[in-house]
């Protein structure tokens, strides 16, 4: 029998095209330590996570070293090297070889062993607070909603008034798109959600869980120091499931307490008074950009430092106009904001289906942390939100349900509300 001629050799070009797309993988692994990196571990249950991850990637690596060699070796060894071994009988067949097969055979149970042990371990661990800590776990509720988070602090009483007598009442803590955990403290994290599947995932803290219907999944994640983490919602929930995110901010103890305490409080009102008039300069939007849907809006000073950005966001501006802000609490009524969004202490804002504002002011981001939390925008956000978050249900069930018209100066009114909700 002889063998047809063998195909071509791959041009040089191709070969430079492969070690082009190679290095630039190669580069690729270099930078690992971006906001949503796993490499770059933050606490016990993303570090466990990642020590499987190395295991797992050696074993691999080493059976791809071996087979890789054994198949480079019998290619370059037994190649043909001229013209006639082309076009030669091939060699005598042989089949099977029980040394072999066995051995095989027991190299990958052997390797399957070594990655079974680490992970059935990591699953136990990750699943649940060590026995150790558990008592003093910290108690949080993640709820996803299409598009956004909400957390909810069962054991955290926050002061509201009774919506129907008026007299001040108390509700446990709950917060949207940023989740404050106390670092170096397990928290146990209970997942609900109250549509579709959606998935936590805070890759510098833990692996993904999902947010299923009608189950009780949970998760724990603990900082080793105070940061602030990127989280993302990891389950395609969606339209604008890309962009729904959230944040963790870890603080340490005294830092964490205080923020409770400001949480618990009711908003913040700034006791009205003539407008000051200087505050905000009327034409501030006229230059508005214009804006990609989808696209993350932050400044640079934000990026830089996230935490400090947060503890900036914590104190009152200065230079606030309290005849404005005045207006736009009453706003936030006439145009039913509050139908969908609970303030505590602003009468009637008692909606659920959006996120909690009563501290609106002091989170560093909006819109499912799609926006930092500024000036410009909370203008992008309340002027059009649809432009920012297709199909976004204050869009769909507040802007066109409930035909919501703001005129430029009522979104100056609204928006010097918003930010003085600290
Ligand atoms: C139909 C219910 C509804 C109405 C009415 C509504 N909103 Fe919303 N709002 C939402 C929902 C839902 C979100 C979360 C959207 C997302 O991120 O996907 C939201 C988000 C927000 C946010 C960002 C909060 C955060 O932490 O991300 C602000 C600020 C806000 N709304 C202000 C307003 C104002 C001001 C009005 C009135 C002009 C208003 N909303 C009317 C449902 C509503
Ligand atoms: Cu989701």
């Amino acid at each position: 029998m002889r063998f047809p001629n063998p195909p071509t050799r791959p041009g040089r070009w191709a070969l430079a095209a492969a070690a082009l797309a190679g290095s630039c993988l190669l580069s690729g692994c270099f930078w690992l330590d971006g906001p949503q990196s796993t490499f770059d571990p933050n606490g016990p249950v993303a570090r466990a996570q990642l020590d499987l991850f190395y295991v797992t990637c050696w074993v691999t690596l080493a059976i791809f070293v071996l087979v890789g060699s054994t198949l480079a070796y019998a290619m370059i060894r037994f190649r043909a090297r001229s013209d006639a071994d082309t076009h030669a009988e091939p060699p005598e067949q042989h089949h099977g070889n029980p040394l072999v097969e066995v051995s095989l055979i027991a190299a990958s149970v052997f390797s399957l062993v070594i990655i079974a042990i680490p992970t059935l371990k990591g699953v136990w661990f990750s699943y649940d607070v060590p026995e150790a800590e558990r008592a003093g776990a910290y108690e949080v509720t993640a709820t996803g909603y299409q598009w956004w988070f909400k957390f909810d602090y069962p054991n955290e009483a926050a002061q509201t008034t009774d919506a129907a007598t008026g007299k001040p009442a108390s509700a446990h803590l709950t917060t949207g798109n940023e989740l404050v955990i106390p670092a170096g403290r397990a928290v146990h994290v209970s997942l609900r959600t109250v549509d579709v599947i959606h998935s936590f995932w805070v890759p510098k803290l833990a692996g993904k869980v999902d947010m299923v219907p009608n189950r009780g999944n949970s998760l724990w994640i603990k900082a080793d120091n105070p940061g602030y983490f990127w989280g993302q919602c990891a389950e395609y929930c969606g339209e604008s499931h890309a962009v729904m995110r959230f944040r963790v901010i870890a603080l340490g103890p005294r830092e964490f307490n205080d923020w409770l305490n400001s949480q618990m409080a009711p908003a913040r009102s700034v006791p009205a008074a003539a407008s000051t008039g200087a505050a905000i300069p009327k034409a501030q939007f006229v230059a508005y950009r214009e804006f990609r849907r989808n696209e993350a809006g932050y400044t640079d000073r934000f990026d830089v430092s996230p935490l400090e950005a947060w503890r900036r966001q914590q104190v009152p501006n200065s230079g606030e106009d309290p005849a404005l802000i005045a207006k736009g609490r009453e706003l936030f009524g006439a145009k039913t904001c509050s139908s969908c969004h609970t303030i505590r202490g602003v009468d009637g804002a008692v909606g659920v289906q959006g996120p909690e504002l009563t501290h609106v002011g002091a989170r560093t981001t909006i819109a499912g942390g799609l926006l930092e939390n500024n000036r410009d925008e909370l203008h992008r956000w309340i002027h059009a939100p649809n432009e920012v978050k297709p199909g976004n249900k204050m869009w769909v069930n507040g802007y066109l349900l409930n035909n919501i018209r703001l005129t430029p100066a009522d979104e100056d009114a609204l928006i010097a509300f918003l930010e003085s909700l600290k």
